[in-house]
């Protein structure tokens, strides 16, 4: 995948060339290129932004430098292989759905924006707008980094064991069951007695209890949403059950 991000603080995408990520680009599997899109303006002072028409307090993003940093590094031109992606708090939130839908892109480029925001024309010239939730950060670089993190990670070759996102989505829609290493007992907590015995069918339908319950419990809202099969909806009795005679509190 061929990632390109419009940004003036180019040096805040360091992170992206650590861990996963950085191997991934070595090896070629994604490439990143990052614009400052300061050096397309064509004011005296390289400003890319301007006040407010209708007054007001801060600073707005003018189109010029943005539109032509986009027409110079990418095909603008309907592209079904590339998404221009804002980043903006008005946007659609971000969520798994929409990382795996752009991991399936060839390309994919991210503005990111500072100061109050864009002029609204510049939306003219993006194919979708994300937020990654309801807070307000000082500019979109943050954002455009999780994004990319959250979308590469499904690019076959970014992550080693496949079956590290092929699990994930086996527990789509669902929080993760607890998980436990070495030592068996740690400071007198034991591991679950249950994931000692090998008993393979036993241990997939605690795990898939424990995420049941777990989601139930912390967000309620992703289970109302899940699609429950009938060996969910006999787990999720229950852990109502046990719930009920004060059994399975976290
Ligand atoms: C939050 C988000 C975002 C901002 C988010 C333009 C001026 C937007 C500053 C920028 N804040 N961008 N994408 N929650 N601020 O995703």
């Amino acid at each position: 995948m061929e990632i390109t991000i419009f940004s003036i603080f180019p040096e805040m995408f360091a992170p992206l060339n650590a861990s996963l990520l950085g191997k991934a680009q070595e090896k070629g599997v994604i490439s990143l290129e990052i614009v400052d899109f300061r050096h397309y303006s064509l004011d005296k002072h390289r400003a890319v932004d301007d006040y407010p028409f209708g007054g007001g307090a801060g600073m707005v993003l003018t189109p010029q430098p943005i539109v032509d940093a986009l027409r110079d590094k990418l095909n603008t031109t309907a592209d079904d292989d590339l998404e221009i992606i804002m980043l903006s708090p008005q946007g659609q939130v971000f969520d798994q759905q929409a990382a795996r839908r752009l991991a399936q892109k060839k390309k994919l480029a991210f503005v990111c924006g500072h100061y109050e925001g864009f002029d609204e024309r510049i939306r003219s010239f993006v194919d979708s707008e994300y937020t990654i939730g309801d807070y307000v950060l000082t500019g979109g670089e943050l954002p455009a980094m999780v994004m990319i993190d959250a979308i590469c990670r499904l690019i076959p070759g970014v992550i080693k064991e496949q079956a590290s996102f092929e699990e994930d989505s086996f527990y789509q829609g669902l929080l993760e069951y607890p998980q436990y290493t070495r030592p068996r007992i740690f400071e007198g907590m034991e591991v679950p007695e249950i994931l000692i015995g090998g008993h393979h069918e036993k241990i997939r339908l605690w795990r898939k209890k424990q995420s049941l319950l777990r989601t139930l419990l912390r967000r309620p809202d992703l289970l109302h949403q899940y699609p429950l099969n009938q060996e969910e909806e006999k787990l999720l009795a229950e852990i109502k059950m046990d719930l009920a005679v004060g059994e399975n509190h976290e």
